[in-house]
């Protein structure tokens, strides 16, 4: 590979380093061409699980200083419907990656299963959704519990499985090395901060599951200590993800470590361009400062 934001996760080719994040328009296929247009090089899906799922009553997303906090709570079609948008979604012309969750690894195992036979090109192990009952962080936060997960799903699919861990936890590296060990091709680092926000009028909770999952600039910098100290324990590809929103945040979690990164909150907050505006910086920055690849400023910010 010679161009220079060309990247490669466990053998997933990436035109450039930018990934949409789960949660974001990742529900159906239509919207996502004009995010692959304004280019983003791989999709990652919105968490789907074997039973489709309402997801919480509204309000289900606040707006804090510098971030959302959201609340939706999963609200999915299940594997079986979206079987189809996944295979719409191949017309798309780059990898996608289907989220999926679940409450057992047999469960993890069979949607995982599913959505790579409908065409996923990998899977994204949700194991750090902040504010779900039995699932997601409550699974993701016991190093145990990823390892048993993984190595499930690894036994029924034959492409890249990341894990997507929770800042949430005392120790975000334990997590990451039970996902390497348990045989995880990368880890994506991190999902949301657990958060919620009161109403001072009405002496309330605003969101009506009261905890949601705080993204946005405010959890930048925990997303960049986390990737920081799982670079320092892992040899795996770390796909960085929290607070992005332009080239500087991208080439600072590639510093840290991260191979590539994952955009969300900021095509809420921005225009979708900024998957080609944060490529195009980057681009700018390795010619700058003499680097001819991506991956070869990835950890530097770990040299004595
Ligand atoms: O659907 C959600 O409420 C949600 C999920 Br699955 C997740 O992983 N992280 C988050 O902040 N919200």
């Amino acid at each position: 590979m010679s161009e220079p934001l060309t990247v490669e996760i466990a053998g997933l080719k990436l035109s450039n380093p930018t990934m949409l994040a789960s949660g974001i328009l990742g529900l159906s296929a239509a919207p996502l061409e004009r995010i692959v247009e304004s280019g983003a090089a791989a999709i990652v899906t919105k968490s789907i699980g074997l039973k489709p799922r309402m997801g919480y009553a509204n309000p289900t997303v606040v707006q804090a200083e510098c971030g959302l906090i959201n609340a939706m709570g999963l609200p999915n079609p299940g594997i079986e419907m979206f079987t189809e948008e996944i295979r719409e979604m191949k017309h798309l012309g780059v990898p996608i990656i289907v989220s999926v969750y679940g409450y057992s690894p047999t469960e993890f195992a069979q949607v995982a299963s599913e959505a790579v036979k409908a065409g996923a090109d990998a899977v994204e192990l949700n194991l750090s959704c902040p504010h779900v009952e039995k699932t997601g962080a409550e699974i993701g936060q016991n190093p145990e519990n990823v390892a048993d997960t993984i190595r499930k799903v690894k036994t029924v699919v034959d492409k890249p499985v990341f894990a997507k861990l929770t800042p949430n936890t005392t120790d975000i590296t334990e997590l990451a090395v039970a996902a390497e060990e348990a045989g995880a091709d990368a880890v994506t680092a991190i999902n949301t901060v657990r958060a919620m926000a009161i109403d001072v009028e009405t002496a309330r909770p605003i969101l009506a599951n009261k905890f949601g999952g705080l993204s946005g600039p405010a959890i930048k910098p925990v997303a960049v200590r986390c990737v920081y100290e799982i670079y320092e324990k892992v040899k795996i590809p770390i796909i960085g993800c929290g607070g992005i929103t332009g080239w500087r945040d991208a080439v600072e979690f590639m510093l840290a470590g991260a191979a590539a990164v994952q955009v969300g909150t900021a095509v809420a907050f921005k225009d979708f361009q900024v998957f080609s505006e944060i490529a195009k910086g980057v681009k700018s920055y390795l010619e700058r400062k003499g680097f001819r690849s991506v991956r070869e400023i990835v950890g530097i910010a770990h040299r004595s």
